[in-house]
């Protein structure tokens, strides 16, 4: 196992650089990525394991990561809970039959998740047959962003229609959420059961919330999964508004937390204890400019955290699809060469 990022996730890489890997590593930016996705549609790509195994190869065989993130998506668990996903060209996620009140939230089907997502752990299987040196990232969303989803019917700019259940029924998002923290659980236990080396929670949308919100709608149920996951691998909890929500994240006492990109890394690493780790967290539309702003950007956040050892280099959300590929190459080569 090449153990540069899990070092660092213990505190203990002295290998004189960083790791480096980048949330949405395998998607569609990539060349080789839009060649399968033309074959496949995309929720066809996420159930078949053998696919799973091979899209989650492709970054590493393309820029040598040193991280691998498990091909799949944050919203199997709401398809196996029936709601009708699917994905538009445009438009990304839909779900047909959105939670709107109580009933719908006592409706939903009583799954067993290692049934219903089985094909999750078979892809993580296939993974670790054919690559068992690189470290493989298991995940799943936080259940905020989950409930967010299947409440809205899809993708939201203001996640209007989860607040107003959040202030005027709690007590409805909060038995959504509480559903939601335990099918994570043991869909989480399953991936560490088939051999993921670490964990990530994406709790995007936690952006939308207020202070105490954010404590008793997200946080609250991220400490309900912490708990309940095996102990034994690290986990790294993601979501937009880490920045300021980095402190309450710390009480979890995950292994790492990985910053969006509005914070400065040295002011956070101030704030939290020193055993956790911090990932991130460069602005992903950075990927977009020249290379040589871009080499500049990577350099300078380099720079700022030159000699820690528990640090990982990541985007501060996902790559876009309009990044150029070139630019991607030469991020990672700024970070592998950086001394
Ligand atoms: O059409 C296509 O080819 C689908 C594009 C795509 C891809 C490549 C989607 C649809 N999901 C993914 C992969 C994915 N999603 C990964 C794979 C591992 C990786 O390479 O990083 C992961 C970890 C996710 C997680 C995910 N899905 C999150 C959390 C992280 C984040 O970006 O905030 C969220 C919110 C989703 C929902 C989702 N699935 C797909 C899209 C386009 C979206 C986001 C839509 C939105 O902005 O609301």
């Amino acid at each position: 196992m090449t153990d540069r990022f899990l070092n660092a996730l213990k505190g203990t890489n002295t290998s004189g650089r960083p790791p480096v890997w980048l949330m949405r590593q395998a998607g569609r930016y990539m060349p080789e990525y839009r060649v399968i996705r033309s074959r496949h549609s995309f929720l066809e790509m996420c159930h078949r394991p053998e696919l799973i195994a091979e899209i989650t190869m492709l970054p590493l065989k393309a820029f040598q990561m040193d991280a691998a993130i498990l091909f799949s998506d944050i919203l199997l668990i709401p398809e196996a809970l029936e709601v009708g996903l699917h994905f538009e060209e445009k438009l990304g996620p839909v779900i047909a039959r959105p939670i709107k009140n109580r009933a719908h939230v006592e409706a939903l089907p009583k799954i067993d998740v290692r049934e219903s997502l089985g094909f999750v752990a078979e892809g993580i299987k296939y993974f670790k047959i054919d690559d068992s040196k690189t470290p493989l990232i298991g995940f799943c969303g936080g259940p905020f962003t989950l409930a967010s989803y299947m409440i809205e019917g899809g993708s939201s700019k203001d996640l209007r229609k989860t607040k107003e259940i959040m202030l005027r029924d709690p007590d409805t998002l909060h038995m959504l959420l509480d559903l939601l923290a335990n099918y994570s659980i043991d869909y989480l236990n399953m991936q560490i059961d088939a051999g993921v080396d670490a964990l990530q929670i994406f709790d995007s949308w936690a952006i939308f919330l207020g202070h105490p919100q954010f404590r008793e709608f997200s946080l609250a149920y991220l400490d309900k999964i912490m708990k309940g996951i095996k102990k034994d691998k690290p986990v790294i909890i993601f979501c937009r508004g880490s920045s300021v929500f980095a402190p309450d994240l710390a009480e979890l006492n995950p292994q790492g937390i990985s910053l969006d990109w509005n914070a400065d890394l040295s002011r956070v690493r101030s704030q939290i204890p020193p055993g956790i780790a911090l990932q991130g967290n460069l602005d992903p539309d950075i990927l977009l400019a020249s290379k040589h702003v871009l080499q500049r950007e990577v350099y300078r956040m380099l720079a700022s955290r030159r000699g820690d050892s528990a640090y990982i280099f990541n985007l501060g959300h996902g790559i876009t699809p309009e990044v150029p590929y070139e630019n991607v190459r030469a991020l990672v080569e700024t970070v592998q060469d950086f001394t």
